[in-house]
């Protein structure tokens, strides 16, 4: 099977040195290309954890706001309070439609001039123009030339400061900077889809993609750099969400992990609001959690989950598991899923099925680790 890329699947400005460093696996995000794997794994895994990686995060498109309504433009957008938001500042937000279904769950940067939603995997161009028209919001709304590029795990903060400089160890998570490196326009971030520390390289011009790339991994080479991709076991044992992964098209933030990041007592106004205090004032039926599968005496492996699969209790279906993976840090197969607020409230123990028959699994924490 090989997907054909093409206006409609489009390739980062990365993609020539992604192919050259050995990508072996694609998905498909924001109809880009996602490398998601080089081919080994557990290498990827211990560079991740132990070292330093660099990924092709491009996917992560950028939907600009800017115009003289751009700051209740982005507030009316997103469910949380951003009136004491900074210039030079991220937040890790919810965007939520009417009713209060999690459309996104974006990182939103303040520029001087503009805010950039950096986007998970859906449409939001559609939903950000067309709300700002049906609002009479004076912005303009469009897609600029911007890549991420994650440089992630223990040693990126050194490469970071071989690049660009001992400042930018003053950086707070989530802060920015409008930077350079050897000419080529970029934004400093330090964030990333993982809790091994790290920064995002948000490219803002795509004809430098390759260079920027070549340019850190010899950087990184003193500090055992190589690629990697957004890692589906170490965002599980820090519990980092996967939007359209994790989520259903009906899914509310509250059911995916994110009610930190609602703000329901502000005076602020924001699409979904009311529906979003319902559930707050309710609770949520489900809640997003993590399971530890099996029992002391009984440790299985992960077994391939395509699809969701149901978690039960007592025979009853109680909730759905999205990912799972075996953890090297704990020695044990975990899993994410959103199940029965009570039954998670109460720890009950539940079952999973895999294809060597059921299988206990006990309600953990987020994060794992
Ligand atoms: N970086 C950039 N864009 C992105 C992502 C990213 N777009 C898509 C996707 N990732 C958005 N989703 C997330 C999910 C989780 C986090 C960041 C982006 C994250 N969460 C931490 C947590 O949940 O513990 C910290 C959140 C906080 O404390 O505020 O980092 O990675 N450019």
């Amino acid at each position: 099977m090989q997907l054909q890329p093409g206006p409609r699947i489009r390739r980062s400005p990365y993609y020539d040195a992604v192919v050259a460093a050995g990508a072996t696996q694609f998905s498909v995000y924001n109809k880009m290309l996602l490398p998601m794997s080089y081919g080994d794994r557990d290498a990827e895994y211990r560079r991740l954890t132990e070292s330093v990686a660099i990924w092709d995060v491009g996917a992560e498109r950028q939907v600009e706001v800017r115009g003289p309504d751009a700051d209740a433009c982005v507030q009316y957008l997103t469910s949380r309070d951003l009136s004491k938001m900074k210039h030079g500042q991220g937040k890790y937000v919810a965007m939520c439609d009417h009713d209060g279904r999690l459309l996104n769950d974006p990182v939103l940067l303040k520029l001087s001039d503009r805010y950039w939603f950096s986007l998970a995997d859906s449409d939001m161009l559609l939903w950000v123009r067309a709300v700002a028209n049906e609002r009479d919001f004076d912005v303009r709304v469009g897609e600029p030339d911007v890549s991420p590029l994650a440089v992630q795990g223990p040693e990126a903060e050194r490469l970071i400061v071989d690049l660009f400089g001992q400042h930018v160890t003053a950086l707070k998570y989530f802060w920015f900077l409008e930077t350079d490196l050897d000419g080529i326009p970029l934004i400093l971030c330090r964030s990333g889809w993982s809790k091994q520390g790290g920064f995002e390289l948000f490219l803002q011009d795509g004809s430098r993609g390759v260079e920027l790339w070549d340019r850190v991994v010899d950087a990184g080479e003193r500090y055992g750099i190589g690629p990697g991709a957004p890692n589906d076991i170490e965002r599980l044992e820090s519990g980092l969400l996967s939007w359209g992964g994790d989520t259903t098209p009906d899914s509310n933030p509250f059911e995916a992990g994110m009610a930190r990041y609602v703000d329901v007592a502000t005076d602020v106004d924001y699409i979904g609001k009311a529906a979003l205090r319902r559930v707050a004032d309710e609770g949520p039926a489900r809640l997003f959690t993590g399971l530890v599968i099996g029992s002391d005496g009984e440790r299985p492996e992960p077994w391939p989950l395509v699809e969701r699969a149901p978690v039960f209790c007592e025979g009853r279906t109680v909730g759905t598991m999205s990912a799972m993976a075996r953890s090297p840090r704990l020695g044990t197969t975990i899993a994410v899923a959103q199940i029965e607020r009570a039954i998670v409230e109460s720890r009950t123990p539940v079952e999973v099925r895999s294809p060597a028959g059921p299988s206990t699994a006990s309600i953990h924490e987020l994060p794992f680790i």
